[in-house]
């Protein structure tokens, strides 16, 4: 029943194929075009149907990024106040590519103005570190560079999977000055860094960021040295299931992405954790650096409210 390219893309996040938190929304969202391209149903209820399964199969590929369950939330929206005027199958097909592709393009449209926007704030001359791989701090940083800002980019590995490594390629493709360093090497280098500038999976109604493993061991790092911490964020990145108090939970992944199992059997066999996210509290975060401007952490309420009124936590993005 479920087209096999939706089944790809869904083993595709699950294995980090498709990765980084704007782009699995994306890929998400566009799994219910796919449907709709594909669909037996016939009628409404047998689409919703289809949609529904579809959903659930891709939220659950990955659990921490919310913008995932934000993208298809928009189209269920999009489809839920179409459902009112009893639309016939042909139209609500037709709501669903529409909201889908409005989505992917909207969110490609924010990361570019995240870019504008942060940008502003990187000064001539600056030193930066940026933990990982995200999207929205890379747009950051290449718009800083488009204005012969003249900075320097410090990349931390990030272990275990060395996503550090995208972000090198992805700089000095830009002619930009980077240095590659390992994750414990974030102290040692700190009091050079002007600003580090991390992307977000998820960042919760009291402001607090879920972001890559080390994160937060870098906000403090900062705090300590007193250099500035930012965080560039789409507000589908914001969740709304934390305005009425629940946890943004933390995805535990494959140990073998630690270590295989023939080395592990030849260090006596320890128990192995491999959480791949953590959480920077608001304290550690100067700014965040949304497409509708910057925002101090205590303002992600604000942004929540705007965004989904007092829905939240409703899962209301079930079809
Ligand atoms: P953009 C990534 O998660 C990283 O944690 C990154 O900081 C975040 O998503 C945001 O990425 P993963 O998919 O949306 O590598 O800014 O686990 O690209």
């Amino acid at each position: 029943m479920i087209p096999d390219e939706v089944i790809q893309i869904a083993r595709d996040i699950k294995d980090m194929r498709i990765r980084g938190a704007g782009e699995i929304a994306r890929a998400a969202v566009k799994t219910l075009g796919i449907t709709v391209l594909n669909s037996k149903a016939n009628n409404v209820q047998e689409l919703l149907e289809e949609l529904r399964y579809t959903a659930r199969m891709v939220i659950n590929t990955r659990p921490t990024a919310v913008s995932l369950p934000n993208g298809i939330r928009y189209v269920a929206k999009k489809v839920n106040d179409e459902l009112k005027r009893n639309p016939t199958l042909e139209e609500l097909k037709e709501t669903v590519e529409k909201a889908a592709e409005e989505f992917m393009v909207n969110s490609q449209k924010a990361v570019e103005r995240i870019g504008e926007i942060g940008s502003k704030r990187i000064k001539k001359g600056d030193v930066l570190l940026t933990h990982c791989n995200s999207s929205a701090a890379l747009s950051v940083i290449l718009n800083a560079a488009n204005q012969n800002k003249d900075i320097k980019v410090f990349a931390t590995e990030t272990r275990p999977k060395f996503q550090g490594h995208i972000t090198c390629k992805i700089l000095r493709d830009a002619g930009i000055d980077v240095t590659l360093i390992i994750d414990d090497a974030v102290r040692l280098y700190m009091n050079k860094i002007d600003t580090a500038i991390v992307g977000a999976d998820a960042i919760s109604s009291n402001g607090a960021l879920v972001n890559k493993i080390g994160t937060s061991t870098v906000a403090l790092v900062a705090k300590e040295s007193r250099t500035l911490f930012f965080v560039a964020a789409e507000t589908y990145k914001f969740s709304s299931e934390t305005m009425i108090g629940e946890l943004i939970e933390i995805e535990e992944r494959d140990t073998e992405e630690v270590i295989d199992r023939e080395e592990l059997e030849k260090i006596g066999n320890p128990k192995v954790l491999n959480p791949a996210f953590d959480v920077t509290p608001p304290q550690y975060i100067d700014l965040i650096i949304t497409e509708r401007g910057i925002i101090p952490p205590q303002a992600a309420f604000t942004i929540l409210q705007e965004e989904f009124g007092w829905l939240g936590g409703e899962k209301e993005y079930l079809f």
